[in-house]
């Protein structure tokens, strides 16, 4: 059962004080907490196992192998991927973008080709594209949205032509909460023989993602928005796709033999994780999935659909609220302004009220000038956060209004 109290107790973070106010965490979005399971899996591992994976014959380093292969295995069952192979460990969300841009664009565009994006990226899913198109001539295509956050799907119809080779969008919008239909998108990009990724930052959280149902080619998140640790993420592609990608970096663990004449390359997934991986960090997210999977990712969603829903109305009925992204269904992310005040004093003055929201352009300026602002408050749920913390949000800005 979905005990919120017990749930709290798990994450020592949310009882400390600040400015002589309960932290009330509002900025999971942008990292989530870590349960104590999580940081006392990997001290463990640190303290007991410690060696580097994949080389030694020893019984530490097989060991360290068989928690980091485990992880793999937990991350398939996750999102439902056919195969350990198809499952790459990257850095974060933002790596795994930026390798399939450049393997992808080397491998299968040349000049004058196109992918296709959405007008709510996050600059992860922009700016790779952009440095591909600064080196081979590739152009950027993008599906615009209408006054409530939801993407044209009519326009996105239109975009295809003998030039596009791959579309890329999120799953959910950080800013807007949109969630995008992706898999009708994914079903639109096939139908015109084009592959399609999608960006799961934001989803992988909040609700059951299945990729073959999706039947997405590629599909990127990271662990530090799932509980997990920094620093790790994940790549799921087809084979069929990996095996015709080139590799994006090259080193140690990704290769099957080496000379100065010719190197030839691992199997998948190997040939994708150059170097000595975040083995700790991988063993940290399987624990963080573990987490989810014991409480219930549709309970998540059930309690993260209140929060959201609850906020929306609460924050309506402030006087002067100008709300972005209210698309039914919207993910655990509440954006807006309030009369003139801007951003940067909303959020510094609630700061002072123990309340921590993001504010800014969140790292999608493009949606920001689509918008015509600078940038919002943003507030963003996880599954330990309460009604009650809401209302301290609620009230907080309410005091912050009468303040101005
Ligand atoms: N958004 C936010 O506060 P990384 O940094 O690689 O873990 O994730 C990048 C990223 C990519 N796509 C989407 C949709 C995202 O939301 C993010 C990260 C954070 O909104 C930090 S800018």
């Amino acid at each position: 059962m979905f005990d919120i109290q017990k749930i709290r107790e798990d994450f020592p973070i949310l009882s400390r004080m600040v400015y002589n106010k309960p932290l009330v965490y509002l900025d999971n979005a942008a990292t989530t907490q870590k349960p104590l399971c999580v940081l006392d899996a990997m001290r463990e591992e640190y303290l007991n196992v410690n060696a580097n994976v994949h080389r030694g014959v020893h019984y530490l380093s097989q060991q360290a192998t068989d928690l980091h292969e485990e992880a793999r295995e937990t991350v398939r069952r996750f999102i439902n991927a056919p195969s350990t192979s198809e499952i790459i460990f990257t850095r974060g969300t933002t790596e795994g973008l930026n390798l399939v841009a450049a393997s992808f664009t080397e491998e299968m565009m040349k000049e004058g080709d196109e992918v296709i994006v959405s007008v709510m990226e996050h600059h992860s899913n922009i700016v790779p594209w952009q440095l591909q198109a600064a080196k081979k001539g590739i152009a950027i295509r993008v599906i615009p949205m209408d006054e409530t956050g939801k993407l044209d799907i009519k326009e996105y119809e239109k975009m295809f032509n003998e030039h596009t080779k791959l579309v890329s969008v999120a799953h959910v919008s950080n800013v807007l909460g949109t969630v995008n239909p992706v898999k009708q998108i994914v079903k639109i990009a096939h139908d015109h023989g084009v592959p399609a990724m999608i960006d799961g930052a934001q989803s992988t959280p909040h609700f059951r993602v299945d990729v073959q149902d999706i039947d997405c080619d590629f599909f990127v998140f990271s662990g530090h928005k799932m509980y997990g640790p920094t620093g790790i993420g994940v790549l799921y592609g087809k084979e069929q796709w990996l095996d015709k990608l080139p590799p994006y970096q090259g080193g140690g663990e990704m290769i099957e033999s080496v000379s100065f004449e010719k190197t030839t390359f691992e199997r998948l997934p190997f040939k994708f994780e150059a170097g000595t991986p975040d083995y700790v960090a991988t063993h940290g997210l399987a624990t963080a999935i573990k987490y989810i999977e014991n409480i219930g990712i549709d309970n998540i969603s059930r309690h993260e659909q209140e929060l959201t829903e609850y906020c929306m109305k609460r924050l309506e009925a402030i006087d002067g609220m100008r709300l972005f992204g209210t698309v039914k269904g919207k993910d655990a992310v509440v954006s807006f302004l309030v009369g003139n005040i801007h951003h940067l004093d909303m959020g510094t003055l609630l700061d002072r009220l123990g309340i921590a929201v993001r504010t800014g352009h969140h790292c999608a300026q493009p949606l920001m000038d689509r918008l015509g602002i600078q940038g919002t408050v943003r507030a963003s749920f996880a599954l330990y956060n309460t009604k009650e913390e809401i209302d301290v949000l609620a009230n907080g800005i309410e005091r912050v209004v009468k303040m101005f």
